[in-house]
């Protein structure tokens, strides 16, 4: 079972206001809570926390051709619908055609096949219909490794501040009560849709077409933006492209595939669309409560910095973030760094 928090009350009014700011009209959905399984170890390292989550992976299907058809379809109460399994009464969220769906290697484009080789990993539910654009493909989070960063983030209200295809919004979805989900791409927020709909969410879900920075300073700019409060933001932003590992490669001419090769340390710098130290600044203000998505050659001190560690709380506690390794059985995937009340023994943090 999770651990309980104080959270705010979901509502409805925090993000009309800042879709009428950013000119918007159309909102979609709401929310729920469920419970996943807390699967991290943690050990106290020299000022930081560091802590491990070793998630065995599910197989990996690469050069099967028609694995997918060869595998007997789960049971599920959906309405059918082309290319996929809808909830009932979802099939206007059905996106199937925006983008293809692969079923075998060869009608996936080189560059993506090392990707398609692990689609059950991102989404169990692959099969049912679960799609993915280019931008998807290598940057969605594995479906365990999400769900671990979800139960980390178990709250009232949680704001996927670069939901992509959906991957992390689908687990928030088990474990927060309420979950905003903004992408700045019509086409991915419609994918998300389509795979949190698949999943049997899209109804816990508001997805709202924004970019980030836009988003977070209207929300800031709300006459008494914590009225209605945000508990915590997850940050899963661009890193640059699949060659986040050796930034000197190029898309024609790219890295070895592996981790091999020369890998450099990645800097908060390139993070995108801003700066990640700047996107922490901003983030901070909504909330203390951040999860913040890095690779897993990120350069830990600037991570550290993050925190100002010459400010302490009246009983002289500093505060410390916690870096979690992602690791799926030997490999290690990406960093999630914890900052303010959802870091481990930093529950004092959290706003009573
Ligand atoms: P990877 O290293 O590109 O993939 O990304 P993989 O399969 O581990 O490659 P190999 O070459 O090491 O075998 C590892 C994980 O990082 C992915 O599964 C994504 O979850 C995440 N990820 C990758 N990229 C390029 C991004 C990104 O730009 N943004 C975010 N938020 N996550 C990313």
């Amino acid at each position: 079972m999770g651990k309980k928090r104080n959270s705010s009350k979901p509502g409805p009014l925090l993000t009309q206001n800042i879709r009428e700011l950013l000119g918007q009209g159309e909102v979609l959905f709401t929310n729920v809570a469920a419970s996943t399984t807390q699967l991290s170890n943690s050990n106290e390292v020299a000022g930081a926390r560091l802590s491990t989550a070793a998630i065995e992976p599910v197989p990996i299907y690469d050069t099967t051709e028609g694995l997918d058809d060869a595998q007997p379809k789960k049971k599920l109460k959906r309405v059918v619908v082309e290319g996929g399994f809808l909830g009932p009464g979802l099939e206007h969220h059905n996106a199937t055609g925006l983008v293809p769906h692969y079923t075998q290697k060869s009608q996936v484009p080189p560059h993506l096949q090392k990707y398609f080789a692990q689609r059950k990993r991102y989404f169990s539910m692959y099969s049912e219909g679960c799609l993915l654009d280019e931008e998807g493909w290598f940057s969605v989070t594995p479906e365990r490794i999400a769900d671990q960063i979800a139960e980390r983030c178990r709250c009232g209200t949680i704001l996927d501040a670069f939901c992509g295809v959906g991957g992390n919004t689908i687990a928030f979805a088990r474990t927060c009560e309420r979950v905003i989900a903004l992408d700045t791409s019509p086409v991915r927020l419609a994918l998300a849709r389509h795979n949190a709909a698949i999943y049997g969410v899209a109804d816990r879900i508001e997805f709202i077409l924004a970019d980030y920075t836009s988003f977070a300073r209207s929300y800031l700019s709300l006459p008494n933006p914590h009225a209605q409060k945000i508990d915590v933001v997850f940050l899963s932003p661009p890193w640059g492209g699949p060659s986040y590992l050796h930034p000197s490669a190029s898309e024609d001419d790219p890295a070895p595939p592996g981790g091999t090769g020369t890998q450099t340390e990645y800097t908060l710098a390139s993070v995108l669309p801003i700066p990640g130290d700047e996107l922490f600044a901003l983030t901070r203000k909504i909330t203390p409560n951040v999860a913040y998505f890095l690779p897993r050659n990120m350069n830990i001190a600037e991570v550290g910095a993050l925190v100002d560690a010459s400010v302490e709380d009246a009983e002289g506690r500093k505060e410390k973030v916690e870096i979690e390794e992602e690791w799926m059985g030997n490999k290690l995937k990406a960093l999630t760094c914890y900052f303010g009340g959802l870091a481990l023994g930093q529950e004092w943090m959290w706003p009573q």
